[in-house]
């Protein structure tokens, strides 16, 4: 059997200090793998040296891609980086949050599966995150659960996307920052796209540097707006 195709997609800002050591972490985890991956850092609006450091790699190395845009913006990123990933499968990592043994767990889930989600949540994980964060996550998906009927555990973190799932439903995905990969979940799932979960082990490689709390509003507004375009969609 040929070997699946798997392009890496790591958004990337402001990582000057720990993106060469992760990519070097990554790239052993990688050897582990049986697929033939490529990495795509899509990098946005960094003010530290990221940006050349990502060059240099993409420069050394024919398995790495650079993709640069002007502003910060994780989904902005993700989305530049799922269209232009070439692989049968994408897989979206965070550089402080990877794992070669989900994608190799993942890809053994492939013939029954258009996305394997790495779920915080599932029976079987262990979330080490504050309590807080694990309560946030809680949240998020009570509330997917009631205003989306979804029935997935997590949609946020590392999940592996058949390439026919970006092809059918990104295009119609609208929302940036950190609900691009939601909805694009949320969507596949109303599509009738299969979705797979796995159980992982979550410890952050450091601590947390975003704010939860400014995130609050942000999402609630976010997702309020896919309901509706989702109501309006199905309503044609
Ligand atoms: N391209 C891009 N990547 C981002 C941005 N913000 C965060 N990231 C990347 O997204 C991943 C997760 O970021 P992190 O700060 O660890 O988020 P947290 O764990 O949710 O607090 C890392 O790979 C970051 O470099 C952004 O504005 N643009
Ligand atoms: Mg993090």
């Amino acid at each position: 059997m040929p070997r699946p195709t798997v392009t890496i997609v790591i958004p990337i800002h402001n990582e000057a200090g720990f993106l060469v050591g992760a990519v070097e972490r990554l790239t052993a985890e990688l050897a582990a793998v049986d697929a033939d991956c490529d990495i795509i850092l899509a990098e946005n609006g960094s003010t530290d040296g990221t940006a050349g450091l990502a060059a240099d790699l993409a420069a050394r190395r024919g398995d790495l891609t650079l993709i640069r845009l002007p502003d910060p913006d994780y989904g902005a990123a993700m989305r530049s980086g799922f269209r232009a990933a070439g692989g049968e499968w994408a897989v979206n990592f965070d550089i402080d949050y990877f794992s070669g043994e989900f994608l190799q767990q993942a890809l053994g889930l492939a013939a029954g599966a258009d996305i394997v989600l790495a779920s915080k949540r599932a029976t079987g994980s262990d979330d080490r995150r504050s309590r807080f964060r694990r309560m946030g996550t809680m949240v998020f998906n009570r509330i997917l659960r009631w205003l989306f009927r979804s029935s997935v555990s997590d949609t946020h973190g590392m999940k592996l996307i058949r390439r026919e799932v970006i092809t059918s439903v990104l295009p119609l995905v609208t929302s940036t920052k950190d609900l691009l990969d939601t909805e694009l979940v949320l969507r596949a799932e109303r599509d009738g796209f299969r979705i797979a979960e796995l159980p992982v082990v979550v410890e952050e490689q450091r601590d947390a540097r975003s704010s939860y709390l400014k995130r609050v509003p942000r999402t609630l507004r976010g997702l309020v707006g896919i309901r509706f375009r989702m109501w309006q969609e199905d309503r044609r």
